[in-house]
């Protein structure tokens, strides 16, 4: 009986050390000193044994019984311990500031190109878009650039390479957004006034001052009696708007095949103001436009009579007035996806 007694205790402490959590402590103690447990079981039995072998296996059996109740609370104590602090790894200091969130913003050609699409909305004109896939007609025919004409080498084309049904259907990249206002000019009769913002593209090498695609912002207005001063007017008007009241506007003749008469168009250099400096090459004036009167055989193409309608048409890369503003030295750093760079702005 004794030996069960050892055999017991030697079972039992073994299984305690193993006992990791309280839940396997509590069924420990169920299985051995529980009311029906394996030790109760043997006090129990004593009664069978002669006396003499009774007191000794008793004396031990009750000394076991008070060493697995010491140990259960130790364990009990120690398990209670490793619980909280495991809590305490585990908890959550809600008074920690959190993770930025981080802003998506517009890229800045966006937000010039909205804030010029505003100034124009405001003079009353209509914002217009038309596809970036253009017919070959669109882009160079309809703006009196027929096949073969040599304006056409201002305009580095990006040709789609597919099958058509005839040879004059031929697709591009659109150069410019000028087919939008042809479209504009098939549907509607005037009075016209449009804006026409968009991508366009250029077979070009890229550096420092030229991308394959690009913004640009064109606007045509076409109704009767409009004049080379309502053009001067418009653009003077915007530049002002655009660039500081006290902006001083420049406009010297130049040639596009779809103006007759062309110009383009200056402001007195933003950071010398007209003295001469890096930016302006020493000139004094930074060229912000292209424009002119709509050539008559454009204005005849559509159906609109150029003996009774006349119209003032322009043009301006969008890249180019945020490059002057911040002092970037490379347009290829708006389409580089450079967070360091998009997030200035
Ligand atoms: C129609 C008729 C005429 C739009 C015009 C320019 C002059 C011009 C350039 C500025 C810099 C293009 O981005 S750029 O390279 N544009 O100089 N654009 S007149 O004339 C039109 C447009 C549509 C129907």
């Amino acid at each position: 009986m004794l030996n069960q007694v050892e055999e017991l205790a030697s079972k039992a402490f073994d299984e305690l050390d193993r006992v990791s959590d309280v839940n396997a402590l509590e069924a420990w103690r169920i299985r051995y000193l529980g009311r029906k447990g394996t030790l109760i079981r043997i006090l129990r039995s004593l009664l069978t044994l002669p006396p003499e072998e009774r007191r000794v296996v008793g004396a031990r059996a009750n000394e076991l019984k008070k060493a697995l109740e010491t140990s259960l609370a130790a364990k009990k104590a120690d398990l209670e311990q490793s619980a909280v602090i495991s809590l305490q790894r585990e908890s959550l200091d809600v008074t920690l500031p959190g993770h930025p969130v981080l802003l998506g913003r517009l890229h800045p050609t966006t937000q010039v190109l909205e804030e010029i699409c505003d100034i124009f909305k405001s003079m009353g004109f209509q914002i217009v878009e038309g596809p970036e896939v253009e017919w070959e007609y669109y882009n160079f025919e309809a703006l009196n650039m027929p096949a073969d004409h040599p304006a056409r080498d201002m305009f580095a084309t990006l040709w789609v390479d597919f099958e058509t049904e005839s040879a004059d259907k031929t697709m591009l990249l659109r150069t410019h957004t000028s087919p939008v206002q042809i479209r504009v000019m098939e549907k509607s009769r005037p009075p016209i006034r449009v804006i026409a913002p968009g991508r366009v593209f250029r077979y070009e090498a890229t550096d420092a001052t030229h991308e394959w695609m690009f913004y640009q912002v064109e606007g045509l207005a076409v109704d009767k009696n409009i004049t080379l001063a309502d053009l001067k007017g418009t653009l003077f008007e915007f530049t002002r708007r655009l660039f500081g009241s006290d902006r001083k506007c420049r406009f010297r003749c130049d040639y596009f095949p779809f103006v007759e008469p062309g110009v383009e168009v200056a402001i007195d250099c933003l950071a010398c103001r007209g003295a001469g400096c890096r930016l302006c090459g020493n000139s004094g004036w930074i060229e912000i436009l292209g424009a002119g009167m709509v050539h008559p055989e454009v204005l005849r193409r559509v159906d609109i009579d150029p003996d009774i309608y006349s119209g003032f048409a322009f043009g301006m890369g969008v890249e180019r007035i945020p490059m002057l503003r911040y002092g970037i030295d490379d347009i290829r750093l708006f389409y580089s996806n450079d967070l360091r760079f998009l997030t200035q702005f």
